[in-house]
């Protein structure tokens, strides 16, 4: 009897699948109709680890199965390449960036060759290559030509540690994303997309997506931040000027007793101006610069502020209104100005108290209105409204809404990225570079110290280039692209990345977007996913396509852990993938990733599993090869079965009914792989009987190897050509299930004596009404339940149920 050599046989399908270009697909075939299956492309760190073999995993059952449900299955794979990593190594260990990466990418594509995945790697796209960004740089060009790109000066987020700007998606509790260091401000010219010309969009059209999981669509609607308030204006005392606020509460407006302003505000320093207020604000600004991002934004900040010399007056009460800085206003977000309400809101409740400002409760604990003039009494919703329509009627406000969602900061001081295509020239200002000069090539005469601007200033010949408007000497753009421009738009470069002409076939991305599904991990539910969709949009706009939304089914999969925790290298509680692999082979690893937890769920590791997964896969591999010699010589008729050959088949049935809905229907792929291992516990002891059926064996033994395959590809593969069929089993179609044969022989009647269950009686599955009693009659149990009773009337449901009803 044969043994079960993964080695041998995982080597031997990757290298048939590879000759004769088993995945293949092309994307202008219209024969089948189209399913386009994705996983999240991975940063190349040059090794593959457990979350990446879950990821991939996944994709691959989803793609292997769509694929033999009848479709066009696109499955690509490419590399997320810009980025610090390369960067950092090249300063430490002097490889070049794009060395160092291409090098990984080669490591990572074999160690991606061992788990047996179903890529078709002519799709490949590498973001950092100059085949891609070239597109990458279109796309900028094309968005600055719509104003959805422009550049301004601000206080942008700084990691001092990785020298760069951050997106505040990228800052994580006031930390670096990337590093963990904290995040400082400072001001910078900087380049923006302008997310928020489709706030509205992203936040409504997420409730389109129901391939999605809620938690994601929240996390993305909570960040968008819609709020509903009004713009209120304060005309300033003595000046030709009014200062606008947004505020949630305008019901609140009798209790504003003075106004607070974001010191970074461009309008803190006009009030200032010319007066000695300026270096008040100065040197508040210099404390706030010393001030980290957690530390603003943290709600038991202690409150501090600065009286600026000027009053507002309250549109309402007539009344003045000092104006201060204060710490806890932010100049990014409404106006970057707030009327102060210190019975009302917490933050100007302890900033009143702190300073000694007047506190005036407008509302009381009814939710009526006081000390509020003609609104006394009126309920504070009410008066929500009513305010609104007086301040509107006088021209001094206006009902609105707000979105904490910001404009996307995508300068980055770094090399490893994407440089933006424009030209700054002393007579034209900024220049796009021509869309012929395409792509703008990094150069590589620079030098990584790893400090300061952009690596990209040390290199002359990039940075002194002509004006392509008036050809005087002028400077190149220094700075890069954040690289989550790069993975914002790579799912529409897989369709058509050969495309030399153009960016891609509209037409091409028209049909194949949506992906159909998309699978990664939950820490991209906010950053990648909403520039995705942004983009998506953004293209849809300017004619690129005709699709909206990028990703119609979304699975977000779990972590896997060690022992409860997270795997990390300062834990050293890794578990290396080509470690298992070599220990076990790649079915078993992605038996076992599959089989442990549901794949939204958090995995816990344990090798035991993995060992039961093994043992599992080589009991497989033992009765189909035992049993691969009937199988060969069997004609699938199915003749003067027995009761046991018909509970067989109904196993084999049901068993594929089962997987099919579970792969169809859900991600049941823990379930699915549950009820193999039941199908093979029952074939194990099927064919012990004296009077086998070869045609159930036969059905039973091909339906296992079929529902393997997607799971276990190369044994998939293997039993398949044991079993004498030819070809790979994934070209064959994903058989339909035998309705007739999962119906049982049997089944089971309950009886009752006046309503009451006695017992339940396995009868023929074709009994009529009279032997239904007959046989309820003759039994022990309602013999015993009935005796010296008068039975009044004997009522059968047919295949159900028997009531006796007695005196
Ligand atoms: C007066 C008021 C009274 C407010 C009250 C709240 C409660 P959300 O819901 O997050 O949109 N605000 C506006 N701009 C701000 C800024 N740049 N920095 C800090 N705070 C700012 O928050 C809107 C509320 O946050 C606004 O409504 C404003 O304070 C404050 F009883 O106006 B409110
Ligand atoms: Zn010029």
């Amino acid at each position: 009897m044969g043994v079960y050599n993964f080695r041998e046989i995982e080597k031997k399908w990757q290298d048939h699948w590879k000759q004769v270009g088993q995945y293949k697909m092309d994307t202008k075939d219209n024969s089948k109709p189209k399913y386009y299956c994705l996983e999240m492309f991975p940063y190349p760190s040059g090794k593959i680890h457990m979350g990446h073999v879950r990821n991939y995993s996944i994709g691959d059952v989803i793609a292997r199965f769509k694929k033999m449900e009848g479709y066009n299955v696109l499955h690509p794979m490419g590399w997320d390449s810009f980025g610090l990593p390369a960067e950092n190594a090249a300063i430490k260990n002097g490889v070049h960036p794009h060395k160092w990466t291409m090098s990984n990418i080669e490591d990572m594509k074999e160690q991606f060759a061992l788990l047996g995945l179903s890529y078709d790697w002519d799709k490949e796209v590498a973001t950092s290559t100059p085949e891609y960004y070239k597109w990458t740089q279109k796309i900028f060009l094309k968005l600055l030509e719509n104003d959805l790109a422009y550049k301004k000066k601000s206080y942008v987020n700084w990691c001092p540690n990785c020298e760069t700007v951050l997106a505040n998606e990228q800052v994580v509790q006031g930390e670096c994303e990337r590093c963990g260091t904290e995040v400082i401000k400072k001001e910078l010219e900087q380049w923006y997309f302008r997310t928020t010309a489709f706030s509205e969009e992203l936040l409504e059209e997420i409730d389109t997506l129901t391939g999605w999981p809620e938690k994601v669509k929240l996390m993305q609607k909570n960040w968008i931040g819609k709020s509903h308030g009004a713009h209120v204006d304060f005309k300033v005392k003595d000046m030709d000027k009014d200062i606008r606020v947004y505020t949630t509460r305008p019901d609140t407006i009798f209790g504003s007793t003075f106004m607070v302003v974001a010191p970074e505000a461009q309008l803190a320093r006009e009030l200032v101006n010319g007066t000695e207020y300026e270096e008040i604000l100065d040197e508040f600004l210099g404390k706030m610069h010393k001030m980290t991002q957690i530390e603003r934004e943290a709600s038991d900040l202690e409150k501090d502020g600065k009286f600026i010399g000027k009053y507002v007056i309250n549109p309402l009460t007539g009344k003045e209104m000092p104006i201060w800085i204060a710490n806890y206003v932010l100049a990014d977000y409404g106006t970057g100005a707030v009327m102060g309400v210190a019975a009302h809101d917490e933050r100007d409740g302890d900033f009143a108290r702190k300073f000694g400002l007047e506190i005036i409760p407008v509302i009381d604990e009814d939710d009526k209105m006081i000390n509020s003039g003609e609104f006394d009494g009126m309920d504070k919703n009410q008066a929500f409204d009513s305010i609104i329509e007086k301040l509107e009627k006088d021209g001094k406000g206006k009902k609105t809404t707000n979105y904490r969602l910001r404009d996307w900061l995508l300068s980055r001081q770094r090399y490893w990225g994407c440089p933006i295509p424009v030209v700054y020239c002393d007579d034209c200002g900024i220049v796009p570079v021509d869309e012929s000069e395409l792509p703008v090539l990094l150069p590589t005469d620079v030098e990584f110290t790893g400090k300061g601007e952009s690596p990209l200033l040390t290199s002359d010949t990039f940075m002194n280039h002509k004006c392509p408007k008036c050809g005087k000497p002028a400077r190149r753009e220094a700075d890069t692209m954040d690289t989550f421009v790069d993975s914002s738009w790579y799912y529409m470069r897989y369709v058509d990345n050969k495309n030399n002409e153009d960016i891609f076939d509209s037409n091409l991305v028209d049909r194949w977007l949506p992906v159909d599904q998309y699978i990664g991990g939950v820490e991209h539910a906010i950053l990648h996913l909403l520039y995705s969709r942004w983009l998506t949009k953004a293209m849809n706009k300017m004619g690129m396509t005709k699709h909206k939304e990028p990703f119609r089914n979304l699975l977000t999969q779990g972590m896997v852990l060690m022992d409860g925790a997270k795997m990390s290298k300062s834990k050293g509680n890794i578990v290396s993938p080509l470690e298992i692999i070599d220990k076990y082979g790649a079915d078993t690893a992605r038996l076992f990733i599959l089989f442990a937890a549901p794949p939204e769920r958090d995995l816990d590791w344990n090798e035991q599993g993995v060992e039961g997964c093994f043992k599992f896969i080589n009991r497989v591999y033992r009765i189909v090869d035992e049993l691969a010699e009937i199988s060969k010589n069997t004609e699938l008729k199915f003749e003067n079965l027995t009761k046991e050959d018909k509970a067989m088949r109904s196993k084999t049935n049901l068993t594929l009914k089962k997987v099919t809905e579970d792969l169809s229907q859900k991600f049941g792929f823990n379930t699915a792989i549950a009820a193999l291992m039941e199908l093979i516990n029952d074939l194990y002891k099927y064919k012990e009987n004296e009077n086998i059926n070869k045609a159930v064996i036969k059905e039973a033994v091909e339906t296992v190897v079929i529902i393997l395959a997607p799971f276990a590809p190369h044994l998939g593969e293997e039993l398949w050509s044991m079993i004498g069929k030819e070809g790979s089993v994934f070209d064959i179609k994903w058989p339909e299930y035998n309705e007739d044969a999962t119906k049982s022989d049997e089944i089971e009647i309950v009886v009752q004596v006046n309503g009451k269950l006695k017992n339940k009686i396995v009868m023929p599955a074709d009994v009529n009404q009279e032997q239904m009693k007959e046989i309820a009659f003759a039994d022990k149990k309602i013999i015993d339940s009935i005796s010296y009773k008068d039975i009044v009337k004997v009522i059968a449901i047919p295949k159900k149920l028997v009531n006796i009803v007695v005196k």
